[in-house]
């Protein structure tokens, strides 16, 4: 709302006039000759508006940008700051709010008149949308202005990074340091999440007792899967990976990070909250996981031992937390092999509409 809006829509309201009783800068709106809106026309930084005091002090709580009024009986008066925060929806209910208070105390005669001509005064508050106030977002910083070219440049040079990563079975048992390990997992939670609820845990685990156990139980699942659980069709579509039950990776690998999805929340009170598109959002965090891991020139492999309800056992996960992923993360095998795989090409992927 520019001042021209602000004046047009109070001059908008029935028996309305403007003033400059005070001095030069500072513009006064009046229904019937009583205020019901000032403002600055120097800056328009602000307007000052009547409000119900009750209303008020709730305002003053709710938005950093409603104040006491300023230069105003405290009790009765708001200042709106326009920062942008407050949405035009709300500040035109604010101003009606504004002159439906200063009507109501008219003496009865003349303020039945307005009452009667008065424009729908009544909007109801829940029906505005207002933007959080103005602390509560905060400036995008990462919107790289580049070339057209360089931009095209750098998508293809991370595609062909990209292209380089494979999921690996043979891993070296050379150590890998905590520090980077946490870097990694940070990157895994900035993946966005439903309602930016962030419902993920990494276990990483290096300790060797663990990971023993984890191989253990994970063997032993393994083994009824490929002894009966899977279908021969599986176990066909598996040939080509040269997969078996046993999986000495779990061992050799220096870390395996366990992805955990939280089903809900718990707070302090042991209260449940929800969580929204848990999967999915699990999902992304473990993509970003990965191309972490690829990112630091280290490998990884997407494990999926099932069931996988003994990892939380063996790491004793409270309840609302679910097994998703066991990622074993190291260095690759010497000489360590990976199936000659191709990836579908673009048109096999995607379909454009334009
Ligand atoms: N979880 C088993 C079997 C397995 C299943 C799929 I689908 C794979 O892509 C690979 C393996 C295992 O890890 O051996």
């Amino acid at each position: 709302m520019n001042i021209e809006d602000f004046r047009n829509f109070c001059l908008s309201l029935p028996a309305t006039h403007e003033e400059m009783p005070f001095d030069e800068q500072t513009l006064v709106f009046k229904v019937a000759g009583k205020m019901f809106a000032l403002t600055d026309i120097d800056s328009f930084e602000s307007i000052t508006l009547k409000c119900e005091p009750e209303k008020a002090q709730e305002l003053r709580a709710r938005y950093a940008s409603v104040m006491p009024g300023y230069h105003m009986h405290k009790k009765y008066w708001n200042t709106l700051r326009l920062d942008g925060s407050l949405q035009d929806e709300a500040l035109r209910h604010w101003i009606l709010h504004s002159y439906a208070q200063v009507v109501a105390g008219l003496p009865k005669k003349s303020g039945n008149r307005f009452l009667k001509a008065k424009p729908n005064l009544d909007v109801p508050e829940k029906k505005i949308r207002y933007m959080p106030i103005s602390s509560d977002f905060t400036a995008y910083q990462a919107a790289y202005e580049m070339s057209e070219e360089e931009r095209l440049q750098r998508a293809e040079t991370y595609l062909a990074h990209l292209q380089k990563r494979r999921s690996l079975r043979e891993f070296s048992d050379r150590p890998v340091a905590r520090q980077l390990i946490a870097h990694i997992i940070k990157a895994a939670g900035t993946a966005p999440s439903g309602a930016h609820k962030q419902p993920w845990t990494f276990c990483a685990v290096s300790n060797p007792e663990i990971k023993r156990q984890i191989r253990e139980a994970a063997e032993a699942e393994e083994y009824e899967n490929y002894h009966g659980r899977m279908s021969e069709s599986w176990l066909q579509d598996l040939q080509a990976f040269g997969t078996d039950w046993q999986k000495p990776f779990l061992e050799i690998a220096p870390w395996l990070i366990v992805v955990f999805r939280k089903i809900y929340d718990l707070d302090a009170e042991g209260q449940k909250h929800n969580n929204y598109y848990v999967s999915e959002s699990v999902g992304l965090a473990a993509g970003f996981l990965l191309t972490a891991i690829h990112e630091a020139g280290l490998v990884a492999l997407t494990h999926t031992p099932s069931p996988m309800n003994f990892l939380s056992k063996v790491l004793r996960r409270p309840a609302n937390e679910k097994p998703f992923l066991l990622i074993p993360v190291g260095f690759p095998a010497k000489d360590a092999q990976v199936p000659a795989l191709s990836r579908k090409p673009l048109d096999e992927i995607c379909v454009f509409f334009e």
